[in-house]
């Protein structure tokens, strides 16, 4: 196969309560690998109206990710930060995607099936193909490597078949343009840690999420110290005393998710999170987790704040990503239209 220069795509959507689960499982994983990789961080807005948005929320929500990005340390002018829907090749690209994936493989798709609910039917058909949007997301740029949530990962194989099969389908024309026996990467996900999947506060077995109606489910990014204080006193839990060792986790949901909270907000793994508090109670596991996640997040939510207050700053950076990524994507469709035999001026 073809080799690929290594280059960080992922996207964050702009629906509104970022939250604990969104910088744990992917923001602080966006930040570290920018020290080794070039990196793309989109604010996927095209993916968000797969359900409805109202106008006024979605322009805030596409600012506040952006400043979220910043506060949390990307850096916007060593790598790129920009709002899906001013890079109109994702479109573009989505809908060669929709002609290459096979509806069996959506058909496969269990976020679609949890959001689509019981009410399938009037379900939008762009929550249907997110799947294939989100793979043009990542090939657009031809990207290699994709961190993401656990949630995420059945989406990054479905991204990997469409690559795969365009780079079939499509193997001779790919040779005659002059890129070898594949043009698309097959893009890996980076799932890694002990916080790939955060669950919820009042619920260890389903995932923390934006759009749980319970506030107190979630820690939020904007959530000031007593409130973040208040949501993890009221945590659910059970009545034993945390296990001395990981395995004695298991079947106790809510607890490994504190646990890997606890791990991931200090960077180490759950074995020493349990050799300091084994034993104990989680009363007294509840007060350390307060202080460790005020002082991470609380920083991170202040500067939120201050670079939401200037709007115009914000959407100057998104102008700027903006172009850049698009400058990238137009090659890449150029080539991509070329391979399927379309004609272009
Ligand atoms: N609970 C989670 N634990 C770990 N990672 C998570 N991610 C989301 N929830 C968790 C990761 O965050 C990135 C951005 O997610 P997204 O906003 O694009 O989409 P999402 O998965 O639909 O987010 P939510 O919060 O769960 O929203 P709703 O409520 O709409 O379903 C992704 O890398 C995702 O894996």
């Amino acid at each position: 196969m073809a080799s690929f220069k290594e280059l960080v795509f992922s996207g964050v959507q702009p629906t509104g309560n970022l939250h604990l689960g969104n910088y744990l499982g992917a923001i602080t994983k966006f930040v570290a690998l920018q020290e080794s990789h070039d990196c793309i961080y989109c604010v996927v807005d095209l993916h968000a109206i797969t359900v409805p948005q109202d106008p006024k929320a979605l322009t805030a929500n596409i600012r506040e990710v952006t400043a979220a990005f910043i506060a949390c340390g990307i850096d916007p002018k060593k790598h790129i930060i920009f709002n899906q829907s001013q890079v109109p090749q994702h479109a573009e690209l989505a809908w060669i995607f929709n002609c290459t994936a096979r509806l069996g493989w959506l058909n496969r798709m269990t976020q679609f099936k949890e959001k689509a609910g019981k009410d399938r039917e009037n379900a939008s058909v762009g929550l249907y193909a997110y799947p294939a949007l989100m793979a043009a997301d990542i090939l657009v740029y031809r990207a290699t490597h994709v961190p993401v949530g656990e949630d995420q990962k059945q989406h990054l194989e479905l991204s990997r078949d469409i690559a795969q099969k365009f780079n079939n389908d499509f193997v001779d024309s790919i040779a005659y343009h002059g890129f070898g026996d594949a043009f698309f990467p097959l893009p890996e996900p980076l799932i890694q840690g002990p916080a790939t999947r955060v669950m919820s506060l009042r619920d260890g077995t389903k995932k923390m999420s934006k759009s749980d109606p319970s506030d107190n489910s979630r820690i939020n990014l904007t959530d000031d110290a007593d409130t973040v204080a208040q949501k993890i006193r009221r945590a659910k839990t059970d009545p034993e005393p945390l296990p001395s060792e990981e395995a004695g986790l298991e079947d106790r949901p809510e607890a490994d998710n504190l646990v890997g909270i606890f791990a991931a907000l200090s960077d180490i793994d759950k074995e020493s999170v349990l050799r300091d508090f084994g034993g104990g109670q989680f009363s007294t596991f509840k007060a350390a987790l307060v202080d460790l996640s005020v002082s991470k997040l609380g920083p991170i939510g202040s500067e939120m704040k201050r670079l939401q207050s200037d709007p115009a700053s914000i959407d100057a950076i998104l102008a700027d990503g903006s172009a850049r990524a698009e400058k990238l994507a137009r090659r890449t469709m150029d080539s991509v239209k070329d391979i399927l035999g379309f004609i272009r001026s």
